[in-house]
């Protein structure tokens, strides 16, 4: 049930000492080993001996993603290059990536707090774990591999697509675990169905996935399209890769891995922390990494924070699933909406999904708010009166829930773009 027991459940007492000390000890440590810290902290009057409860960690400046790629490629190591052993990058679309270093004693940390998250989840030595996520700059199949082989789980490193190929090796191998993109995992299925294999009748019994947002009724028909139990976990380059949180059993939150990350709310738009509870964005500092720590990182990502206990005896805060990105909030026709809360909608509705494509534009200088959506039985499209139906039905849903006019477009199943690695749901053509 766990892997470090003693840290995974130490008490909340015990682990606030542990943060505070270690966070002293980071503020010295950016301080003297990286010029642009240095002058950060100068600047707000900081330096490790103000550091006197945690909260104090309130005067420590902010480090933003810009900060990294300002500073591209190692402006923020704080080693020297020939203490990495490791270097990853984000993908950035635009501009410079964001490059991430590791020491041995991160891989050592990245590697344990991957392999607390996977044992949380259920999965154990005798697992057979296939890999789907895509190999490379990407955290998060090196990330899995090395947690997952250090619990002593046999990895089946398939990386992303080749998917009937997923599928033979995975009958073959008899793989009981599946890591991947959740919407990769519906794709999968798809796949097999199409080729007359039932993925309800494969082994496959745990899925660990993470990476993208997913609503708790997309996840529910991955589960039953595999017949497996799903769970989330979080992370991202810039912080380790996965290993930052992760779902119990009792799946009420994503315990974070609180000795090694430091997670606070924060409100996106005036910078001001939020109480305990509160939801905003997550503002996260690294206690333990070496190569490349970081002070009071925004992630961008808004969820909130849960101190209670939770009932699989771990005592680390839990994160709710993401709502998204504070940079994904859309304001359609003045209404702030995040792309999961319509996914809520429509995947709850039986006749159609859980494939969609979210469609904005500009007409007259308003908004145009249009949403793909397959139908899931195609003979369905010949009757106009059932479309019909249907149409209004989504309609109403959504403007129930979300207060929101949606044209809606009914189209042919297996039509819309399918993804490997991370969904990309919005196409938002709109004249800025
Ligand atoms: O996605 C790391 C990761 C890999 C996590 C595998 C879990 C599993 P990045 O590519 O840097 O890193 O993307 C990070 O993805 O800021 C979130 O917006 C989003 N994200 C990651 N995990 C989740 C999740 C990896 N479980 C960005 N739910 C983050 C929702 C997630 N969003």
């Amino acid at each position: 049930m766990f892997w470090q027991e003693q840290i995974e459940t130490m008490d909340r007492a015990e682990l606030e000492r542990l943060q505070l000390e270690k966070l002293k000890k980071l503020v010295d440590y950016c301080y003297n080993r990286v010029p642009f810290y240095k002058k950060k902290l100068d600047e707000a009057g900081v330096t490790a001996d103000k550091i006197k409860a945690l909260s104090d960690i309130q005067y420590i400046p902010y480090t933003t993603k810009d900060d990294i790629r300002d500073t591209y490629p190692f402006g923020l190591f704080a080693v020297d290059k020939k203490e990495i052993v490791r270097l990853h990058a984000s993908s950035g679309t635009t501009g410079n990536p964001t490059v991430v270093g590791y020491t041995k004693n991160d891989m050592k940390m990245w590697t344990e707090c991957v392999s607390r998250l996977v044992v949380a989840a259920g999965a154990t030595s005798d697992d057979i774990v296939q890999i789907a996520f895509g190999y490379g700059l990407f955290t998060g199949a090196l990330g899995l591999h090395y947690g997952l082989e250090n619990i002593g789980a046999t990895v089946v490193p398939t990386s992303t697509g080749n998917t009937e190929k997923q599928l033979k090796l995975m009958r073959d191998f008899g793989t009981t675990a599946l890591v991947s993109t959740p919407s990769y995992a519906l794709y999968i299925a798809e796949v097999a169905n199409d080729i007359g294999i039932d993925c309800r009748e494969l082994n496959v019994r745990l899925g660990l996935f993470g990476s993208e947002g997913c609503s708790n009724e997309m996840r529910a028909k991955v589960e039953e399209a595999w017949n497996l139990f799903a769970t989330d976990n979080y992370g991202m380059s810039e912080l380790c890769g996965p290993g930052v949180s992760g779902e119990c059993r009792f799946r009420c939150g994503m315990h974070f891995a609180e000795d090694h990350f430091l997670p606070e709310i924060i409100d996106s738009a005036t910078g001001a922390v939020k109480p305990r509870g509160d939801e905003g964005e997550l503002v996260v500092t690294t206690l333990s990494k070496e190569g490349i720590p970081l002070l009071r990182y925004r992630t961008k990502d808004i969820t909130r924070l849960h101190y209670d206990k939770c009932e699989c005896g771990r005592t680390h805060v839990r994160m709710e699933k993401p709502m998204g990105r504070a940079d994904d909030m859309l304001k359609i026709k003045g209404v702030n909406v995040f792309p999961t809360q319509i996914e809520s909608v429509l995947v709850s509705i039986p006749e159609v999904g859980p494939q969609y494509q979210i469609v904005l534009g500009t007409k007259n200088y308003m908004d145009t708010f249009e949403i793909n959506i397959e139908v899931s039985d195609a003979s369905m499209l010949t009757s106009f009166k059932a479309l019909e139906d249907l149409q209004l039905k989504v309609r109403h849903k959504l403007q129930t829930v979300l207060g929101l006019d949606a044209k809606i477009n009914l189209v042919e199943p297996k039509s819309l773009e399918r993804f490997v690695g991370k969904a990309k749901r919005v196409i938002d053509n709109r004249v800025k």
